[in-house]
């Protein structure tokens, strides 16, 4: 066991209150992650307060433990734990809350991590910080409990895309298994993560798609998704998951953009690649971070000024990329 973990054990056999928190915008690795540790803590006679900012994601109602969600909220001396996330901001309306805590622990997997956190345990080769977690677990000699199971089962499961993205090693296949023998139920996280959405979504999907631009002989792959788009399909913004998965499934993508305008001052920004373009490097002048393959920003400026500058850079490192 590394040092780092020794501590955390440490603290986690000391303390009584923890508040587990995902990330903004949370998705299942960092929700998954969470409550997976939270059951574990809750087994060995402890309170755990599961939180993450707002909006609540509906789309993760069906991992084990999410009615309980931002339900309870945590006493001022409760240390907190981070779930899958590189810097303080992206825990939006909670960051506060985790700067006040006495102690934070933060668990994550992005190459972008800042090193924040007063006990981390970073491991940016793992495939998803729900690995991470299995292994802690695993190391303390914890019993992993169907629900847990089904949780981190969850967080490997979406953070591979179903076991397709190159992050997917045999020890992770193996890992999967070992969660499918623990309990997790695997059809279910299937089904809830690729195959429940509504006519909304497929309709705003649809649109996205058709109005994507394809530069540099389809090296580069861009859409965006305004607030008419949502209106016309009378979509929320949350129901953009997928559409980069679109971009990205076509055979000549060396780097797929999404750009979602969140507001008129607001832009969110998601970037997928193949081949040697670093993801994050593309966003990271925006203030965002993430994975070799997969990035993400947010920026406080209009669609239309986020889009030029980031397609520039794009085209740039494409071309960079050609020459090398
Ligand atoms: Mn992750």
């Amino acid at each position: 066991m590394s040092d780092e973990l020794a501590q955390i054990r440490t603290v986690v056999d000391r303390e009584t209150d923890f508040l587990c928190v995902a990330h903004k915008d949370a998705d299942a690795d960092s929700l998954g992650s969470a409550l997976a540790f939270a059951d574990h803590l809750t087994g060995l006679g402890k309170r755990a307060y599961v939180w993450v900012p707002d909006p609540l994601p509906l789309n993760l109602a069906y991992l084990p433990g999410y009615s309980a969600v931002n339900q309870f909220p945590a006493p001022p001396g409760a240390v907190a734990v981070a779930f899958d996330a590189g810097s303080p901001s992206r825990f939006g309306n909670l960051r506060p809350r985790l700067e006040a805590a006495p102690l934070t622990i933060l668990f994550d997997h992005h190459a972008s991590n800042e090193g924040f956190g007063d006990l981390s345990v970073v491991d940016r080769q793992a495939a998803a910080t729900g690995v991470i977690i299995y292994r802690t677990l695993v190391a303390w000699g914890a019993t992993i409990s169907p629900a847990a199971a089904t949780n981190l089962y969850a967080a490997i499961f979406t953070d591979t895309g179903g076991f397709r993205h190159d992050n997917t090693t045999g020890a992770v296949l193996r890992l999967g298994a070992e969660l499918a023998d623990l309990g997790a139920d695997v059809a279910f996280v299937a089904l809830k993560s690729y195959k429940s959405r509504p006519q909304t979504t497929l309709k705003l999907q649809a649109q996205a798609a058709s109005a994507a631009h394809y530069e540099m002989e389809g090296r580069l792959i861009w859409t965006e998704v305004t607030q008419r788009m949502l209106g016309q399909a009378q979509a929320l913004m949350e129901e953009t998951e997928g559409i980069i998965d679109v971009l990205q499934s076509l055979d000549t993508m060396e780097c797929a953009i999404l750009f979602k305008e969140d507001g008129p001052d607001l832009t969110k920004v998601s970037v997928r690649t193949r081949g040697d373009l670093a993801a994050y490097e593309l966003v990271s002048e925006l203030g965002g971070g993430g994975h070799f393959r997969a990035a993400g920003a947010e920026v406080a400026a209009p669609l239309a000024a986020v889009r030029e500058r980031v397609l520039g850079k794009a085209r740039s490192m494409i071309n960079r990329e050609a020459r090398d």
